[in-house]
């Protein structure tokens, strides 16, 4: 495991799809994606056998390892365990999020796809580390799902405190009106495995996904403030305490939160503006006894 501190702001998450290219090999073909920049890769395949998949993970927990990008696999909680990788992807219809976290414990990353706000909600109260948010328009990939359009985006981005991602059916032509709707992070599978250039469909998504970022910047008061959570800088756009521990997915946790040496109650979190420098220790008890 890379560890999940600092995974939060990934961009560009590809998810595995071996039959968009036939003739080229799983890992050469991630291999690409990760030189043109994807910060994230999930193992997904729904053909393979278990210790098929189990191989396959191998070879990609050594590939990622590698680049310093964090592997979730999609579907299986043991096989993330066995190959020592990032995190899981569950289904609406998969383990239930509360069992996978006892499976997995807290450190490692639990992604849920959702289609609906509520499903968001929900993902998000329960603790789940990010959310897919889609399918955003038809694809292939999943065919005849109806698609949760960019209206279900913008309600993600307006709401949603937990990292989202928006998937489905997404490529360099129309992605600049998936960020328009406010994604911050994008997920492909065909547009980018099944292309021959792999890493410039990559570079050319974050070409465009740094381009809104920049344009969101330069526009109106900067709301990122950098702070010291447990030892680590990070920069967040949170605005009180609460929020940063709803980013962390923490919110309906036990927590104990220090703010700057002090324990803060509970209370207050609401109530305390997030401000540069200061120190934050986020003491969180899994289980009981
Ligand atoms: N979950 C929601 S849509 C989707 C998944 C796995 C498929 C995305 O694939 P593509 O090829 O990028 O549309
Ligand atoms: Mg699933």
């Amino acid at each position: 495991m890379l560890g999940k501190k600092d995974w939060r702001s990934f961009r560009l998450y590809v998810i595995t799809g071996e039959n968009y290219h036939p003739g080229r090999s799983l890992t050469d073909v991630m291999e690409e994606t990760l030189r043109g920049g994807a910060d994230i890769v999930q193992l997904r395949d729904k053909n393979a056998s278990k210790a098929g998949l189990l191989e396959k993970a191998k070879q990609l927990r050594e590939l990622t390892a590698r680049y310093g990008v964090p592997l979730i696999i999609n579907d299986h909680p043991d096989i993330a365990i066995a190959v020592g990788a990032d995190g899981v992807h569950l289904g609406q219809d998969d383990m239930p999020l509360a069992e996978a976290r006892r499976l997995l414990g807290p450190e490692r990353i639990i992604g849920i796809s959702t289609h609906n706000i509520g499903q968001a909600r929900l993902a998000q109260a329960e603790g789940a580390d990010y959310i897919g948010v889609g399918p955003v328009f038809p694809t292939g990939t999943k065919p005849g799902r109806t698609p949760v359009t960019l209206s279900y985006v913008s309600e993600a981005a307006a709401e949603i405190r937990i990292p989202f991602v928006a998937i489905g059916g997404i490529t360099p032509d129309n992605v600049d009106s998936v960020l328009e709707a406010g994604a911050r992070r994008i997920c492909a599978v065909s547009a980018i495995v099944g292309n021959a250039d792999p890493a410039g469909v990559c570079r050319r998504l974050l070409e465009r996904i740094s381009r809104y970022e920049a344009a969101r910047e330069s526009s109106g008061p900067a709301k990122s403030c950098e702070v010291t959570v447990n030892g680590r800088s990070v920069l967040t756009d949170a605005g009180t305490v609460a929020e940063l521990v709803a980013q962390y997915g923490l919110l309906d946790r036990k927590l104990v939160v220090e703010w700057n040496g002090a324990v803060l109650a509970r209370h207050e979190w609401e109530k305390t503006p997030l401000e540069n420098g200061a120190v934050i220790e986020l003491v969180h008890f899994v289980g009981g006894g």
